[in-house]
């Protein structure tokens, strides 16, 4: 039986291992006390629409409009929204343990605003404020643009007004009709003149080559101790590969979700039920302390 729920033994755990290395998978479960919709399940970005038609090349290529609409109203939302305590506690741990790497497949910036360092955070599937050339012998990429909206087109995936609060994204939600966006009006390369893309990785591309090859260079560096598996479905490959990956090397695995499916867990993992925000700052404690009113921790 796996150890769910007790956090007195996680902290025995963490502090008789001081010096160990910790690897992280996150997921969008990550960024939902932020506001932020998961993909799958109640609520998901996906629940009612088919992800084929939003996150491939060939959607893209289909209809790149209704693409970027989808893009854009994630961008506008990420914008608004604010890093949570989970992402300050992952921050403050790689802040504490130099040989803690998390490994991302969230794309909303959000660690990086915690103050994530950089060299200890690796975003498998993008980032939503990286825009690419689709034309493939293109080169151009530009970071961090947060212009919103991106071109003019669209600004209906921005507007947020308080009668739209509760509502879900304009395209699941099939009272909004869906409107055309012609590929004329769609931004741009300033190289070549090619539509741009949103810098994630879709479903059937391939994660990037040197990133991949860095993280297996520091799983390979030597054994880890624990793999924290948060708000994550884990059935995204080749990231959900890191939790095999990290046990093969030792880790214990220490899930973090609102859903937690016991049976996949070893006698030894630990499994820990509810809100990321809640449960990581808690967790985490012995190592980056206790949480300030500021969202800091001393
Ligand atoms: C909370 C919470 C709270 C809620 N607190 N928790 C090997 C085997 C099988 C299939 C494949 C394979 N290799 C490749 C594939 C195909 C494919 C794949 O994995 N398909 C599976 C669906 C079966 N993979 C790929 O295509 C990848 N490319 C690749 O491998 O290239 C080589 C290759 C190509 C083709 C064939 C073979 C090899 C690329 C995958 C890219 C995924 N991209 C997306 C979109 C990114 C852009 C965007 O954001 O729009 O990434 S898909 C989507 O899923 C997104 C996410 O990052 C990813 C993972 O989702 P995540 O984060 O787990 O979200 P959810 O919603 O699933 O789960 C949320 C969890 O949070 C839930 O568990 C909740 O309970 C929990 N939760 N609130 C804590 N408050
Ligand atoms: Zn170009």
């Amino acid at each position: 039986m796996p150890i769910i729920n007790d956090i007195p033994a996680f902290h025995a755990f963490l502090t008789t291992n001081p010096n160990s290395r910790i690897l992280a998978l996150c997921g969008a479960g990550l960024s939902a006390a932020s506001g932020l919709p998961t993909f799958r399940g109640a609520g998901g970005l996906w629940r009612n629409h088919d992800a084929t038609r939003l996150a491939t090349p060939e959607a893209f290529r289909a209809d790149p409009g209704l693409v970027w609409l989808f893009y854009a109203y994630r961008r506008h939302m990420a914008l608004e929204a604010k890093p949570n305590p989970a992402h300050h506690a992952l921050a403050a741990l790689a802040r504490q343990r130099r040989k803690f790497l998390c490994l991302t497949q969230n794309v909303d910036n959000l660690s990086q605003r915690a103050g994530h360092p950089p060299s200890q955070l690796r975003t498998l599937h993008g980032n939503l404020f990286t825009l690419k050339c689709f034309n493939r012998r293109c080169s151009h990429v530009e970071h961090n643009n947060t212009a919103d909206p991106l071109v003019p087109s669209l600004a209906p995936a921005s507007v947020t007004t308080p009668a739209d609060a509760t509502r879900p994204l304009p395209l699941v939600d099939a009272d909004v009709p869906l409107v055309h966006i012609p590929a004329s009006e769609l931004p741009r390369c300033p190289q070549c003149a090619s539509l741009l893309r949103p810098g994630v990785v879709w479903f059937g591309e391939q994660l990037d080559g040197a990133l991949l090859g860095e993280i297996y260079e520091w799983l390979d560096e030597g054994p880890i101790s624990v793999i924290f598996v948060v708000g994550t479905g884990a059935q995204v490959w080749p990231a959900a590969g890191y939790v095999q990956e990290a046990a093969a090397r030792g880790a214990r695995v220490c899930v973090v979700n609102t859903e937690v499916a016991e049976e996949t867990l070893g006698p030894e993992d630990f499994g820990f039920v509810g809100d990321a925000a809640v449960l990581l700052p808690r967790l985490l404690e012995p190592v980056i302390g206790s949480t300030k009113d500021d969202g800091t921790f001393e």
